[in-house]
């Protein structure tokens, strides 16, 4: 669809009358919420880090496109269809100490909520103790950690290991998740999972749960 194409572009540069219009008016003309975000907004807003990191695009512009495409999805949350197979699991997703991004969040907690999942999110820079006392309190099946800058993935780190340390590891899953991240890097922290995108995170988030319920003893 040819309005994806200039969605996509109205984020990069930087037309927020345009993002809002664009949004409303290809999911008037059928692109569904998931193709306008995934088509459209995530490619704008991650060519915007592009020209960022290339020296074009500064602080301001990342708040600006930021702001954007977060209104665009404010938008089409209402409009995300519930998806008939539903879990019931919970799910608490925060983002670590030291970043603040959360657009990447947000959409992996609308998307769980659209499958069925509980989901408590912690917020933004969250620290290994936050996390630690909210697995401590609630009844999570799986936890969930994004981090944007490479300079945070120690933070992943460091609370992947609070929970060991903490004898919480066992009470709950975790999965991580953000774009400089991958699953070597899940695998070397000890985390169980990691999730792509929005849509791989519900896959798998299933995945999880149906093994936690499976190895758990039935009856009593
Ligand atoms: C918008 C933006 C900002 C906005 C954030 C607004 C907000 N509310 O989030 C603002 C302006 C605040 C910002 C600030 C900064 N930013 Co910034 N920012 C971006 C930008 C352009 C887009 C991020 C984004 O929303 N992407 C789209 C989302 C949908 O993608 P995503 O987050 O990866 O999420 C998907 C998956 O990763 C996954 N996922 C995400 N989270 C989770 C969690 C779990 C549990 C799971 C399973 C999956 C999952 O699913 C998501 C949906 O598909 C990126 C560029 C980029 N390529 O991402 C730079 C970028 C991340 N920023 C960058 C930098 C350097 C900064 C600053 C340090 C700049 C500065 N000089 O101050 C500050 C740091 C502030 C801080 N302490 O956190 C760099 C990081 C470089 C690096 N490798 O470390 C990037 C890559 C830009 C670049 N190319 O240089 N930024």
């Amino acid at each position: 669809m040819q309005l994806l194409g200039e969605l996509r572009q109205a984020v990069l540069d930087l037309k927020m009358d345009e993002v809002d219009r664009l949004t409303r008016t290809a999911h008037k003309e059928g692109a569904s919420p998931e193709q306008i975000i995934e088509e459209a907004l995530i490619e704008g807003i991650r060519k915007v880090g592009d020209l960022f990191a290339d020296g074009k695009y500064f602080l301001p512009e990342l708040l600006v496109a930021g702001q954007a495409v977060q209104a665009a999805i404010a938008y089409l949350e209402p409009y995300v269809v519930n998806a008939e197979q539903t879990s019931s699991g919970k799910f608490l997703i925060g983002t670590v100490k030291g970043d603040i991004h959360d657009i990447g969040k947000n959409i992996v907690t609308m998307m769980l909520k659209c499958n069925g999942w509980q989901v408590e999110d912690a917020g933004v820079d969250v620290d290994s103790d936050t996390f630690c006392r909210m697995v401590a309190e609630g009844d999570y099946d799986i936890v969930g950690f994004s981090a944007l800058l490479t300079m945070t993935m120690p933070a992943l780190k460091e609370t992947v290991a609070a929970l060991n340390e903490a004898g919480l590891r066992d009470k709950t899953r975790v999965m991580i998740g953000g774009a400089p991240l991958t699953q070597e890097f899940a695998d070397e922290i000890g985390a169980d999972a990691f999730g792509r995108d929005a849509w791989d995170t519900v896959n798998k988030a299933a995945e999880l749960l149906d093994g936690n319920r499976s190895a758990q003893p039935t009856g009593g």
